[in-house]
Protein backbone atom coordinates (compact mmCIF):
# COMPACT_ATOMS: atom_id res chain seq x y z
CA UNK A 1 0.00 0.00 0.00
CA UNK A 2 1.63 3.59 -0.92
CA UNK A 3 1.88 5.79 1.98
CA UNK A 4 1.36 8.80 -0.09
CA UNK A 5 -2.13 10.10 0.56
CA UNK A 6 -3.99 10.23 -2.62
CA UNK A 7 -6.62 13.25 -1.05
CA UNK A 8 -6.07 16.51 0.18
CA UNK A 9 -4.86 17.01 3.91
CA UNK A 10 -7.84 16.32 6.73
CA UNK A 11 -8.26 19.98 8.04
CA UNK A 12 -9.24 20.89 4.21
CA UNK A 13 -11.21 17.63 3.65
CA UNK A 14 -12.66 18.86 6.99
CA UNK A 15 -13.53 22.45 5.71
CA UNK A 16 -14.78 21.45 2.37
CA UNK A 17 -16.98 19.14 4.45
CA UNK A 18 -18.63 21.53 6.83
CA UNK A 19 -18.90 24.07 4.74
CA UNK A 20 -21.05 22.06 1.49
CA UNK A 21 -21.81 18.62 2.76
CA UNK A 22 -25.12 18.44 5.16
CA UNK A 23 -24.98 14.93 6.69
CA UNK A 24 -27.67 12.60 7.86
CA UNK A 25 -29.16 12.58 10.76
CA UNK A 26 -26.41 15.06 12.27
CA UNK A 27 -26.56 18.50 13.80
CA UNK A 28 -24.04 20.06 11.14
CA UNK A 29 -23.37 23.36 12.63
CA UNK A 30 -22.47 21.26 15.52
CA UNK A 31 -20.44 18.97 13.30
CA UNK A 32 -18.87 22.07 11.33
CA UNK A 33 -17.08 23.26 14.44
CA UNK A 34 -15.59 19.99 15.35
CA UNK A 35 -14.50 18.24 11.86
CA UNK A 36 -15.96 15.22 10.77
CA UNK A 37 -13.57 11.79 10.93
CA UNK A 38 -12.96 11.09 7.19
CA UNK A 39 -12.84 7.58 5.79
CA UNK A 40 -10.44 7.00 2.81
CA UNK A 41 -10.71 3.20 2.60
CA UNK A 42 -11.12 -0.26 4.24
CA UNK A 43 -10.14 -4.13 3.65
CA UNK A 44 -12.12 -6.58 5.90
CA UNK A 45 -13.32 -5.53 8.87
CA UNK A 46 -11.04 -2.49 9.10
CA UNK A 47 -11.30 1.51 8.06
CA UNK A 48 -8.59 3.79 7.46
CA UNK A 49 -9.37 7.71 8.38
CA UNK A 50 -7.76 10.09 6.36
CA UNK A 51 -4.85 10.89 8.97
CA UNK A 52 -3.90 6.84 8.29
CA UNK A 53 -5.52 6.14 11.67
CA UNK A 54 -7.12 2.23 11.48
CA UNK A 55 -10.29 1.43 13.32
CA UNK A 56 -12.04 -2.06 14.05
CA UNK A 57 -15.57 -1.24 12.31
CA UNK A 58 -18.15 -2.94 14.49
CA UNK A 59 -21.08 -1.53 12.80
CA UNK A 60 -20.79 -2.86 8.97
CA UNK A 61 -20.72 1.10 8.22
CA UNK A 62 -24.48 1.02 8.72
CA UNK A 63 -25.37 -2.67 9.57
CA UNK A 64 -24.35 -3.33 5.66
CA UNK A 65 -21.44 -4.51 4.84
CA UNK A 66 -21.86 -8.39 5.79
CA UNK A 67 -19.34 -8.94 3.44
CA UNK A 68 -16.39 -7.17 4.93
CA UNK A 69 -14.92 -4.49 2.58
CA UNK A 70 -12.61 -5.30 -0.32
CA UNK A 71 -13.73 -7.85 -2.11
CA UNK A 72 -12.67 -6.98 -5.52
CA UNK A 73 -15.40 -9.56 -7.21
CA UNK A 74 -17.99 -6.75 -6.31
CA UNK A 75 -15.65 -4.20 -8.21
CA UNK A 76 -15.37 -6.50 -11.02
CA UNK A 77 -19.17 -7.97 -11.45
CA UNK A 78 -19.87 -3.65 -11.15
CA UNK A 79 -17.59 -2.61 -13.77
CA UNK A 80 -18.21 -5.85 -16.19
CA UNK A 81 -21.90 -4.70 -15.95
CA UNK A 82 -21.31 -0.90 -16.47
CA UNK A 83 -19.80 -2.15 -19.82
CA UNK A 84 -22.00 -4.45 -21.06
CA UNK A 85 -25.85 -2.48 -20.09
CA UNK A 86 -25.01 0.21 -17.28
CA UNK A 87 -28.60 0.89 -17.67
CA UNK A 88 -32.03 -0.27 -18.75
CA UNK A 89 -35.49 -0.39 -17.24
CA UNK A 90 -38.37 -2.74 -16.41
CA UNK A 91 -41.02 -0.40 -16.55
CA UNK A 92 -42.76 -0.79 -20.26
CA UNK A 93 -42.61 -4.61 -21.18
CA UNK A 94 -38.67 -5.10 -21.23
CA UNK A 95 -36.61 -6.99 -18.56
CA UNK A 96 -32.90 -7.20 -18.57
CA UNK A 97 -30.41 -10.58 -17.18
CA UNK A 98 -29.05 -9.02 -13.56
CA UNK A 99 -32.57 -8.15 -12.35
CA UNK A 100 -34.37 -11.56 -13.53
CA UNK A 101 -31.41 -13.44 -11.97
CA UNK A 102 -31.58 -11.56 -8.36
CA UNK A 103 -35.40 -11.94 -8.05
CA UNK A 104 -34.91 -15.95 -8.75
CA UNK A 105 -31.98 -15.97 -6.56
CA UNK A 106 -33.91 -14.11 -4.09
CA UNK A 107 -37.08 -16.29 -4.46
CA UNK A 108 -34.76 -19.39 -4.12
CA UNK A 109 -33.35 -18.18 -0.60
CA UNK A 110 -36.37 -16.64 1.50
CA UNK A 111 -38.68 -18.97 3.09
CA UNK A 112 -42.08 -20.50 1.58
CA UNK A 113 -43.46 -18.96 -0.78
CA UNK A 114 -41.67 -15.66 -0.90
CA UNK A 115 -41.35 -16.14 -4.67
CA UNK A 116 -42.11 -12.65 -6.14
CA UNK A 117 -39.73 -9.32 -5.75
CA UNK A 118 -40.56 -5.71 -6.27
CA UNK A 119 -37.02 -3.83 -6.45
CA UNK A 120 -36.35 -0.19 -4.72
CA UNK A 121 -33.00 1.07 -4.04
CA UNK A 122 -32.93 0.88 -0.60
CA UNK A 123 -34.83 0.18 2.70
CA UNK A 124 -37.03 3.48 2.56
CA UNK A 125 -38.46 3.16 -0.79
CA UNK A 126 -39.52 -0.25 -0.34
CA UNK A 127 -41.35 0.17 2.64
CA UNK A 128 -43.01 2.98 0.79
CA UNK A 129 -43.78 -0.18 -1.83
CA UNK A 130 -45.16 -1.81 1.01
CA UNK A 131 -47.49 0.52 2.15
CA UNK A 132 -48.92 1.27 -0.82
CA UNK A 133 -48.61 -2.55 -2.16
CA UNK A 134 -50.81 -3.82 1.12
CA UNK A 135 -53.37 -0.76 1.00
CA UNK A 136 -53.60 -1.87 -2.55
CA UNK A 137 -53.91 -5.48 -2.08
CA UNK A 138 -57.14 -5.40 0.01
CA UNK A 139 -58.71 -2.60 -1.81
CA UNK A 140 -58.72 -5.64 -4.99
CA UNK A 141 -59.92 -7.94 -2.62
CA UNK A 142 -62.94 -5.81 -2.58
CA UNK A 143 -61.90 -3.98 0.67
CA UNK A 144 -60.67 -0.70 0.31
CA UNK A 145 -61.08 0.62 4.07
CA UNK A 146 -58.82 -2.19 5.45
CA UNK A 147 -55.68 0.06 5.04
CA UNK A 148 -54.70 0.95 8.55
CA UNK A 149 -51.01 -0.23 9.31
CA UNK A 150 -49.74 -1.06 12.78
CA UNK A 151 -46.10 -0.33 13.48
CA UNK A 152 -44.21 -0.25 16.77
CA UNK A 153 -42.84 2.77 18.91
CA UNK A 154 -39.03 3.35 18.54
CA UNK A 155 -39.12 1.03 14.91
CA UNK A 156 -37.10 2.63 12.68
CA UNK A 157 -37.90 1.63 9.08
CA UNK A 158 -36.82 4.51 6.70
CA UNK A 159 -36.73 8.10 6.46
CA UNK A 160 -39.03 8.83 3.33
CA UNK A 161 -42.49 10.20 4.34
CA UNK A 162 -44.29 6.43 4.05
CA UNK A 163 -41.40 4.89 5.96
CA UNK A 164 -40.97 7.47 8.41
CA UNK A 165 -44.39 7.08 9.35
CA UNK A 166 -44.39 3.37 9.86
CA UNK A 167 -41.14 4.11 12.00
CA UNK A 168 -42.33 4.99 15.92
CA UNK A 169 -39.45 7.57 16.18
CA UNK A 170 -40.75 10.62 18.54
CA UNK A 171 -38.18 12.94 17.41
CA UNK A 172 -38.85 12.06 13.50
CA UNK A 173 -42.35 12.26 13.93
CA UNK A 174 -41.63 15.76 15.16
CA UNK A 175 -40.11 17.07 12.24
CA UNK A 176 -41.88 17.87 8.65
CA UNK A 177 -45.42 16.77 9.02
CA UNK A 178 -45.57 12.94 10.11
CA UNK A 179 -46.74 10.06 10.15
CA UNK A 180 -49.11 10.07 7.06
CA UNK A 181 -52.98 9.11 7.79
CA UNK A 182 -53.73 5.36 8.94
CA UNK A 183 -50.61 4.58 10.55
CA UNK A 184 -50.93 3.19 14.38
CA UNK A 185 -47.79 2.06 16.99
CA UNK A 186 -47.76 -0.07 19.05
CA UNK A 187 -45.02 -1.05 22.23
CA UNK A 188 -41.79 -2.23 21.50
CA UNK A 189 -41.10 -5.54 22.97
CA UNK A 190 -37.98 -4.06 24.90
CA UNK A 191 -38.00 -5.52 28.47
CA UNK A 192 -35.09 -3.96 29.42
CA UNK A 193 -36.59 -1.20 29.71
CA UNK A 194 -40.16 -0.97 29.65
CA UNK A 195 -40.58 -4.55 31.18
CA UNK A 196 -41.46 -3.83 34.67
CA UNK A 197 -42.21 -6.23 37.12
CA UNK A 198 -42.73 -9.00 34.77
CA UNK A 199 -40.31 -11.91 33.73
CA UNK A 200 -39.24 -11.46 30.04
CA UNK A 201 -41.57 -13.98 28.34
CA UNK A 202 -44.79 -12.23 30.52
CA UNK A 203 -43.77 -9.19 28.67
CA UNK A 204 -43.68 -10.80 25.12
CA UNK A 205 -46.83 -12.07 25.48
CA UNK A 206 -48.28 -8.67 26.77
CA UNK A 207 -46.66 -6.71 24.20
CA UNK A 208 -48.06 -9.00 21.09
CA UNK A 209 -51.45 -8.60 23.25
CA UNK A 210 -51.41 -5.26 22.12
CA UNK A 211 -51.22 -5.81 18.90
CA UNK A 212 -54.59 -7.70 19.50
CA UNK A 213 -56.19 -4.98 21.57
CA UNK A 214 -55.11 -2.36 18.84
CA UNK A 215 -57.09 -4.51 16.34
CA UNK A 216 -59.94 -5.23 18.34
CA UNK A 217 -60.12 -0.89 19.13
CA UNK A 218 -59.71 -0.31 14.98
CA UNK A 219 -61.54 -3.28 13.80
CA UNK A 220 -60.28 -5.87 12.08
CA UNK A 221 -62.03 -4.86 8.95
CA UNK A 222 -59.69 -1.89 9.09
CA UNK A 223 -56.46 -3.39 9.60
CA UNK A 224 -53.70 -4.20 6.17
CA UNK A 225 -50.91 -5.21 7.95
CA UNK A 226 -48.50 -5.15 10.89
CA UNK A 227 -44.63 -4.21 10.31
CA UNK A 228 -41.99 -5.34 12.18
CA UNK A 229 -38.37 -6.51 12.20
CA UNK A 230 -37.72 -9.61 13.49
CA UNK A 231 -35.04 -7.79 15.85
CA UNK A 232 -34.86 -4.06 16.56
CA UNK A 233 -32.20 -2.96 15.04
CA UNK A 234 -31.82 1.14 14.95
CA UNK A 235 -34.27 1.22 18.01
CA UNK A 236 -30.72 0.01 20.00
CA UNK A 237 -30.94 -4.02 19.32
CA UNK A 238 -34.16 -4.85 21.41
CA UNK A 239 -33.77 -8.80 21.31
CA UNK A 240 -37.62 -9.98 22.00
CA UNK A 241 -38.12 -12.38 24.51
CA UNK A 242 -39.47 -16.07 23.01
CA UNK A 243 -42.45 -15.90 23.85
CA UNK A 244 -43.22 -12.84 21.32
CA UNK A 245 -42.79 -13.80 18.16
CA UNK A 246 -45.16 -17.02 18.21
CA UNK A 247 -48.06 -14.87 19.63
CA UNK A 248 -47.82 -12.05 17.02
CA UNK A 249 -48.04 -15.05 14.49
CA UNK A 250 -51.22 -16.44 15.92
CA UNK A 251 -52.48 -12.72 16.28
CA UNK A 252 -51.82 -11.84 12.28
CA UNK A 253 -53.63 -15.50 11.52
CA UNK A 254 -56.48 -14.93 14.08
CA UNK A 255 -57.32 -11.13 11.96
CA UNK A 256 -56.64 -11.64 8.39
CA UNK A 257 -53.35 -9.28 9.01
CA UNK A 258 -51.09 -9.26 6.28
CA UNK A 259 -47.30 -9.95 8.36
CA UNK A 260 -44.54 -7.65 6.46
CA UNK A 261 -41.13 -8.05 8.16
CA UNK A 262 -38.42 -5.86 7.95
CA UNK A 263 -35.43 -7.10 7.50
CA UNK A 264 -33.32 -4.60 6.28
CA UNK A 265 -30.76 -5.16 9.13
CA UNK A 266 -32.10 -8.71 10.12
CA UNK A 267 -31.47 -10.29 6.51
CA UNK A 268 -28.78 -11.92 4.94
CA UNK A 269 -27.29 -13.48 7.47
CA UNK A 270 -26.92 -11.10 10.20
CA UNK A 271 -29.07 -13.61 12.88
CA UNK A 272 -27.58 -16.85 11.38
CA UNK A 273 -29.69 -17.41 9.06
CA UNK A 274 -30.05 -16.33 5.55
CA UNK A 275 -33.13 -14.03 7.12
CA UNK A 276 -34.17 -13.00 10.39
CA UNK A 277 -37.88 -14.59 9.95
CA UNK A 278 -36.08 -17.82 10.19
CA UNK A 279 -34.54 -17.53 13.14
CA UNK A 280 -38.01 -17.11 14.76
CA UNK A 281 -40.05 -19.13 12.65
CA UNK A 282 -41.73 -16.80 11.02
CA UNK A 283 -43.54 -16.85 7.31
CA UNK A 284 -44.36 -13.20 6.85
CA UNK A 285 -46.36 -12.34 3.57
CA UNK A 286 -43.69 -9.47 2.95
CA UNK A 287 -39.67 -9.03 3.56
CA UNK A 288 -38.20 -5.54 3.30
CA UNK A 289 -34.62 -5.77 2.04
CA UNK A 290 -31.61 -3.52 1.38
CA UNK A 291 -28.25 -3.02 2.85
CA UNK A 292 -26.50 -6.68 3.04
CA UNK A 293 -28.49 -7.23 0.11
CA UNK A 294 -25.40 -5.97 -2.13
CA UNK A 295 -23.56 -5.82 1.57
CA UNK A 296 -23.66 -1.82 0.99
CA UNK A 297 -21.25 -2.56 -2.58
CA UNK A 298 -24.50 -0.63 -4.13
CA UNK A 299 -27.27 0.89 -3.54
CA UNK A 300 -30.10 -1.90 -4.03
CA UNK A 301 -33.80 -2.37 -2.24
CA UNK A 302 -36.86 -3.93 -2.41
CA UNK A 303 -39.97 -6.46 -0.75
CA UNK A 304 -40.16 -9.92 -1.31
CA UNK A 305 -43.66 -10.94 -2.09
CA UNK A 306 -45.88 -14.19 -1.24
CA UNK A 307 -47.56 -15.59 -4.11
CA UNK A 308 -51.04 -14.28 -2.80
CA UNK A 309 -50.20 -10.69 -2.60
CA UNK A 310 -47.97 -10.82 -5.73
CA UNK A 311 -51.23 -12.40 -7.74
CA UNK A 312 -53.66 -10.62 -6.65
CA UNK A 313 -51.54 -6.64 -7.27
CA UNK A 314 -50.62 -8.70 -10.42
CA UNK A 315 -53.82 -8.55 -11.45
CA UNK A 316 -53.79 -5.06 -12.88
CA UNK A 317 -51.80 -2.60 -13.20
CA UNK A 318 -49.45 -1.19 -9.95
CA UNK A 319 -49.17 2.50 -10.54
CA UNK A 320 -45.44 2.44 -8.59
CA UNK A 321 -41.98 1.79 -9.57
CA UNK A 322 -38.60 4.04 -9.18
CA UNK A 323 -36.23 4.60 -11.79
CA UNK A 324 -33.69 2.10 -10.75
CA UNK A 325 -35.61 -0.80 -9.65
CA UNK A 326 -33.75 -3.18 -10.34
CA UNK A 327 -30.86 -1.32 -11.36
CA UNK A 328 -28.39 -3.48 -13.36
CA UNK A 329 -25.30 -2.53 -12.26
CA UNK A 330 -26.66 -2.80 -8.18
CA UNK A 331 -28.35 -6.33 -9.04
CA UNK A 332 -25.30 -7.88 -10.60
CA UNK A 333 -23.34 -6.74 -7.21
CA UNK A 334 -26.00 -7.94 -5.17
CA UNK A 335 -26.14 -11.42 -7.14
CA UNK A 336 -22.49 -11.53 -6.76
CA UNK A 337 -22.36 -10.81 -3.04
CA UNK A 338 -24.99 -13.21 -2.60
CA UNK A 339 -22.64 -16.01 -4.79
CA UNK A 340 -19.76 -15.34 -2.05
CA UNK A 341 -21.96 -15.13 1.02
CA UNK A 342 -23.34 -18.85 -0.33
CA UNK A 343 -19.99 -20.19 -1.71
CA UNK A 344 -18.05 -19.37 1.26
CA UNK A 345 -20.77 -20.68 3.96
CA UNK A 346 -20.78 -16.89 5.69
CA UNK A 347 -24.07 -17.78 6.69
CA UNK A 348 -23.46 -21.08 8.25
CA UNK A 349 -19.95 -20.02 9.41
CA UNK A 350 -22.13 -17.25 11.84
CA UNK A 351 -24.83 -19.82 13.36
CA UNK A 352 -22.19 -21.78 14.09
CA UNK A 353 -19.19 -20.42 15.07
CA UNK A 354 -18.90 -16.55 15.30
CA UNK A 355 -22.28 -15.86 16.93
CA UNK A 356 -22.36 -18.42 19.77
CA UNK A 357 -18.63 -17.17 20.82
CA UNK A 358 -20.10 -13.70 20.28
CA UNK A 359 -22.91 -14.62 22.82
CA UNK A 360 -20.15 -15.99 25.23
CA UNK A 361 -17.61 -13.05 24.93
CA UNK A 362 -20.51 -10.61 24.85
CA UNK A 363 -22.09 -11.55 28.03
CA UNK A 364 -19.39 -11.09 29.14
CA UNK A 365 -19.83 -7.91 29.86
CA UNK A 366 -22.09 -7.69 32.01
CA UNK A 367 -19.77 -7.66 34.93
CA UNK A 368 -18.61 -4.11 33.99
CA UNK A 369 -20.81 -1.56 36.68
CA UNK A 370 -22.26 0.05 34.00
CA UNK A 371 -23.91 -2.63 31.99
CA UNK A 372 -27.36 -3.75 32.89
CA UNK A 373 -28.22 -6.03 30.45
CA UNK A 374 -25.89 -7.53 27.45
CA UNK A 375 -28.20 -9.32 24.42
CA UNK A 376 -27.03 -10.64 21.16
CA UNK A 377 -28.54 -12.54 18.22
CA UNK A 378 -26.47 -13.79 15.90
CA UNK A 379 -23.46 -10.98 15.08
CA UNK A 380 -25.91 -7.99 16.36
CA UNK A 381 -26.03 -7.43 20.34
CA UNK A 382 -26.36 -4.45 22.43
CA UNK A 383 -25.87 -3.58 26.32
CA UNK A 384 -27.44 -1.08 28.40
CA UNK A 385 -26.13 0.96 30.27
CA UNK A 386 -27.86 1.70 33.90
CA UNK A 387 -26.10 3.97 37.01
CA UNK A 388 -28.35 1.46 38.68
CA UNK A 389 -28.10 -2.55 37.64
CA UNK A 390 -30.89 -3.75 40.33
CA UNK A 391 -33.36 -1.70 39.57
CA UNK A 392 -32.87 -1.52 35.39
CA UNK A 393 -33.00 2.26 36.09
CA UNK A 394 -32.56 5.17 33.37
CA UNK A 395 -29.60 7.60 33.46
CA UNK A 396 -31.42 11.34 35.86
CA UNK A 397 -29.37 12.77 32.70
CA UNK A 398 -31.04 13.42 28.83
CA UNK A 399 -31.26 10.17 27.55
CA UNK A 400 -28.35 9.56 25.31
CA UNK A 401 -26.03 11.41 27.34
CA UNK A 402 -23.74 8.87 28.28
CA UNK A 403 -24.40 6.89 25.94
CA UNK A 404 -22.53 9.17 23.30
CA UNK A 405 -19.67 9.99 25.96
CA UNK A 406 -19.13 5.92 25.40
CA UNK A 407 -19.82 6.21 21.56
CA UNK A 408 -16.73 8.75 21.71
CA UNK A 409 -14.57 6.89 23.82
CA UNK A 410 -15.17 3.54 21.29
CA UNK A 411 -14.20 6.45 18.83
CA UNK A 412 -10.83 7.38 20.27
CA UNK A 413 -10.09 3.69 21.23
CA UNK A 414 -10.25 2.65 17.57
CA UNK A 415 -13.74 0.66 17.96
CA UNK A 416 -17.08 1.87 15.57
CA UNK A 417 -19.52 1.18 18.56
CA UNK A 418 -22.83 3.25 18.06
CA UNK A 419 -25.09 4.71 20.78
CA UNK A 420 -28.72 4.58 20.36
CA UNK A 421 -30.10 6.32 23.74
CA UNK A 422 -28.02 4.56 26.53
CA UNK A 423 -27.84 1.05 24.75
CA UNK A 424 -24.70 0.25 22.91
CA UNK A 425 -24.67 -1.58 19.66
CA UNK A 426 -22.95 -4.03 17.41
CA UNK A 427 -23.49 -5.17 13.70
CA UNK A 428 -19.62 -6.18 12.91
CA UNK A 429 -19.08 -7.73 9.51
CA UNK A 430 -20.25 -11.92 9.06
CA UNK A 431 -16.78 -12.06 7.93
CA UNK A 432 -14.98 -11.17 11.64
CA UNK A 433 -12.98 -13.53 13.08
CA UNK A 434 -13.40 -14.73 16.83
CA UNK A 435 -9.57 -12.97 17.56
CA UNK A 436 -11.22 -9.73 16.06
CA UNK A 437 -13.88 -10.42 18.01
CA UNK A 438 -11.75 -10.43 20.91
CA UNK A 439 -10.58 -6.92 20.27
CA UNK A 440 -13.63 -5.43 20.03
CA UNK A 441 -14.64 -6.87 23.06
CA UNK A 442 -11.15 -5.40 24.44
CA UNK A 443 -11.64 -2.08 23.34
CA UNK A 444 -15.34 -1.62 24.17
CA UNK A 445 -13.92 -2.93 27.87
CA UNK A 446 -11.30 0.17 28.20
CA UNK A 447 -14.41 2.54 26.88
CA UNK A 448 -16.57 1.53 29.23
CA UNK A 449 -13.97 2.31 32.28
CA UNK A 450 -13.15 5.98 30.60
CA UNK A 451 -17.09 6.13 30.40
CA UNK A 452 -17.63 5.57 34.10
CA UNK A 453 -14.66 7.31 34.68
CA UNK A 454 -15.82 10.49 32.96
CA UNK A 455 -19.65 10.11 33.84
CA UNK A 456 -18.88 9.32 37.43
CA UNK A 457 -16.65 12.72 37.71
CA UNK A 458 -19.60 14.89 35.95
CA UNK A 459 -21.95 13.34 38.57
CA UNK A 460 -24.11 11.47 35.52
CA UNK A 461 -24.46 8.24 37.50
CA UNK A 462 -27.47 9.18 38.92
CA UNK A 463 -30.95 7.20 38.48
CA UNK A 464 -34.13 8.90 37.09
CA UNK A 465 -36.56 8.90 39.41
N1 LIG B 1 -35.74 -0.62 7.64
C1 LIG B 1 -34.83 -0.87 8.59
C2 LIG B 1 -35.10 -1.95 9.58
C3 LIG B 1 -33.64 -0.14 8.64
O1 LIG B 1 -32.73 -0.40 9.59
C4 LIG B 1 -34.40 1.10 6.71
C5 LIG B 1 -35.54 0.34 6.71
C6 LIG B 1 -34.24 2.15 5.64
O2 LIG B 1 -33.32 1.75 4.71
P1 LIG B 1 -32.54 2.85 3.80
O3 LIG B 1 -31.77 1.98 2.86
O4 LIG B 1 -33.55 3.65 3.11
O5 LIG B 1 -31.71 3.67 4.74
C7 LIG B 1 -33.41 0.86 7.67
C8 LIG B 1 -32.16 1.69 7.67
C9 LIG B 1 -28.77 3.77 12.35
C10 LIG B 1 -29.30 3.75 10.98
O6 LIG B 1 -28.25 4.83 12.73
C11 LIG B 1 -30.07 2.69 10.55
C12 LIG B 1 -30.59 2.70 9.25
C13 LIG B 1 -30.32 3.75 8.39
C14 LIG B 1 -29.55 4.81 8.85
C15 LIG B 1 -29.04 4.82 10.13
O7 LIG B 1 -28.84 2.78 13.06
N2 LIG B 1 -31.41 1.66 8.86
Amino acid sequence: MSLIANHPPTAELQALDAAHHMHPFTANAALAEKGARVIVRAEGVRLTDSDGVELLDGMSGLWCVNIGYGRAELADAAARQMRELPYYNAFFQTSHVPAISLAAKLAELAPGDLNHVFFASGGSEANDTNIRMVRHYWARKGQPEKRVIIARRNAYHGSSMGSASLGGMAAMHAQGGLPIPDIEHIAQPNWFAEGGDMTPEEFGIACARELEARIAELGAHRVAAFIAEPVQGAGGVIVPPESYWPEIKRICAAHDILLIADEVITGFGRTGHWFGSQSYGIQPHIMTIAKGLSSGYAPIGGSIVCDEVAEVIGGDEFNHGYTYSGHPVAAAVALENLRILQEEGVVERVRTHTAPYLAQVWAGLTDHPLVGEAVQRGLMASIALTPDKARRAAFAAEPGTVGLICRERCFANNLVMRHVGDRMVIAPPLVISTSDLDVLIARARVALDETLEIATREGLMRAAA
